[in-house]
């Protein structure tokens, strides 16, 4: 816990230095991250789920959870949806019980990956009426965003092959190109088409959609309405996102993120866990790309989503703590100075450079964060108020499944 006096220091301290707390906090309060549904149901590897006491059983219990981390954290107002996962008989309803619980949906995820006819593909199957089948499936997805209020529909593809000469990449290419259109050509005009890329998993040869590269194409080729969206977890080793995320801010197509970390492969772990420094790096871009004229509307627009499974954590604390850590990271990169940083680059001066960068990281920012949730009315330790709150009980209460 944050004393009152080690809050004033801190400020007095940034004030020294220069920085502009007011714009800082202003921007803090100002974050939208979205949660996922599916990071409050149980989940697990393809060794086992453990399932858990008190995790959520259905849609509505999930934004029930979700509230919950928006109560608690104050800029989680949207939920993502998975669908068949979150499938009901009535969208107009689970848009309302949202709307009671204080909250929006975000993004439709539509389901292409577990449909017992996608064993080779859904959108890219050799096979037509499995194709027309993922389409419809797409199609359904964008009249369920009209009933539920969303404005975003969100596609990752687990298409692919396993073994060379299994089908014909080109062909498959238009396949998709083909479905994407047709699909595009429905959205309503304020809705966008976000495009996440992924270059393993399920398919382990060749995935359809591999890279932002493959992204960019597709969404270039099909308008404004279809942009890029980065998964933290979908790359290489040793892949450069902050780059990545650069590029697609320059050329107008970053679109949104799923937040997660990993260590070896599509982890899905707790947001900034893992690497602290990476996520760091990125949020720089994206605030530099705020305050650039020419690319601070792309900038705006970019949705800040998590998307994580939690296998062990207990869901609600992980989720609040991944909102913590995106927050930490943004925090610290509105405290880069800009302008010192494009002198210290225009004079060739690399150890500036990096140092600039590197300190901004080294700060302490919990003072920050704890007067910015002060001034929203909220706890300073959001994951404090969770463990000493009623709510942890009334989820304990909820029947348990028992181990499946
Ligand atoms: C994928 C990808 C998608 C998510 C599914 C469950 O790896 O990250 O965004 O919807 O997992
Ligand atoms: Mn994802
Ligand atoms: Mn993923």
């Amino acid at each position: 816990m944050m004393t009152e006096d080690e809050i004033k220091l801190w400020v007095k301290v940034q004030d020294s230095k220069g920085v502009d707390i007011e714009s800082v906090k202003t921007r803090l309060k100002a974050m939208v991250i979205e949660t996922p549904t599916w990071g409050y149901g149980d989940s697990g590897t393809r060794f086992k789920v453990f399932k858990q006491q008190g995790a959520a059983q259905n849609p509505y219990e999930k934004l029930e959870d979700a509230a919950e981390v928006h109560r608690l954290t104050g800029v989680c107002p949207k939920v993502a949806v998975h669908i068949p996962w979150d499938k009901v008989d009535d969208y107009g309803a689970l848009r309302r019980y949202a709307l009671d619980l204080g909250l929006r949906i975000g993004a439709v995820n539509p389901n292409l990956f577990q449909d017992e006819d996608y064993a080779l593909g859904s959108l890219c199957h050799p096979r037509p009426e499995v194709r027309q089948k993922a389409r419809s499936h797409m199609l359904e997805c964008v009249e369920i965003m009209k009933k539920v209020g969303s404005s975003i529909l969100s596609l990752w593809l687990a298409d692919g092959t396993n073994y060379p000469g299994q089908d014909d990449f080109r062909k498959r290419r238009h396949y998709l190109m083909d479905a994407l259109t047709e699909v595009y050509q429905v959205l309503a005009p304020e809705a966008r088409l976000l495009i996440e890329y992924k270059m393993f998993e399920p398919a382990f040869y060749h995935t359809d959609l591999a890279d932002w590269g493959m992204a960019i194409s597709y969404a270039e080729k099909l308008g404004n309405k279809a942009q890029v969206l980065v998964d933290l977890g979908h790359h290489a080793q040793g892949t450069n996102v902050a780059h990545i995320v650069a590029t697609l801010l320059d050329e107008g197509k970053l679109g949104g993120f799923h937040f997660n970390n990993r260590k070896y492969a599509d982890d899905d772990l707790m947001v900034g866990a893992i690497a602290p420094y990476e996520l760091f790096l990125i949020a720089l871009e994206l605030v530099s790309g705020e305050q650039d004229p020419a690319t601070s509307e792309c900038a705006g627009r970019v949705s800040y989503m998590i998307d994580q499974s939690h296998n062990i954590e207990p869901k609600i604390s992980a989720m609040i703590r991944s909102v913590m850590n995106i927050q930490t990271a943004f925090a610290k990169a509105l405290l880069v100075p800009q302008g010192e940083l494009r002198q210290a680059q225009a004079a060739g001066d690399v150890i500036t450079a990096e140092s600039l960068v590197k300190g901004a990281f080294e700060t302490d920012v919990r003072p920050l964060l704890a007067l910015v949730r002060k001034e929203m009315g909220l706890h300073t330790d959001p994951l404090k108020a969770y463990a000493e709150g009623t709510y942890i009980k009334t989820i304990l209460a909820r029947e348990f499944r028992g181990q499946g």
